[in-house]
């Protein structure tokens, strides 16, 4: 993981779920992929969850994760290319919330907050995901969600545990 020149980049954090395959390798995969590119980095990573399918029913158990990473990339930019990433690793779109090789969701693009047709940053249901929520108190509990004005540690502490289960996988952490 090499350093880039410190101006006009910005950090994001990119949320990540597979339940379909290899789990865990889809994931690790995915993340060496986007430290490829020149104009993103990955800076740091949560460890990977085993996590209770949210929002779908008779689904497989995922593997969850974030990243926190820097990148030159607008966020559109980032948007095309983390489609590439999961086209190219094999992800086929029959309907939404399918069962899936690999998700690749921006949650947060610094302070930015856009809503746009093909693009709602910070992610719309961050904050009632344990499985989005638990990573990233794990990278960055007081960073401040830039809408709800409350942090990471705050918002997970006022979410239910029922029907989201999540178990942190001991092997999970790769890199740095
Ligand atoms: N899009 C808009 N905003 C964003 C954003 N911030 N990041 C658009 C990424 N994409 C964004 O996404 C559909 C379109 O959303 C994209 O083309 C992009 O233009 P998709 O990945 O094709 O479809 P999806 O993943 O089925 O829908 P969506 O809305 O992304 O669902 P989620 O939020 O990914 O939820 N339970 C567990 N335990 N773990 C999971 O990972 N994931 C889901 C799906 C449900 N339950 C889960 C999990
Ligand atoms: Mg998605």
């Amino acid at each position: 993981m090499t350093e880039l020149p410190s101006t006009e980049m910005e950090t994001a954090y990119i949320g990540m779920g597979s339940n379909l395959g290899d789990k865990l390798m889809n994931c690790r995969k995915a993340i060496g992929l986007i430290d490829n590119i020149d104009c993103c980095k990955v800076k740091t990573q949560s460890r990977f969850y085993r996590t209770e399918p949210v929002g779908v029913v008779s689904q497989d158990w995922y593997v969850n994760g974030v990243i926190r990473i820097e990148t030159g990339l607008s966020a559109h930019e980032l948007l095309s290319f983390l489609l590439s990433v999961e086209t190219g690793m094999g992800r086929v779109r029959r309907r939404k919330w399918e069962t899936r090789v690999i998700d690749l969701d921006i949650l947060l693009y610094g302070n930015r907050v856009m809503s746009e047709k093909n693009l709602t940053v910070p992610h719309p249901l961050m904050h009632e995901r344990r499985f989005v929520l638990i990573p990233m108190v794990e990278l960055d509990p007081d960073l401040v969600h830039p809408v709800l004005g409350r942090t990471m540690a705050e918002l997970l502490d006022s979410l239910l545990e029922e029907g989201q289960g999540i178990i942190p996988l001991r092997e999970g952490r790769c890199g740095s």
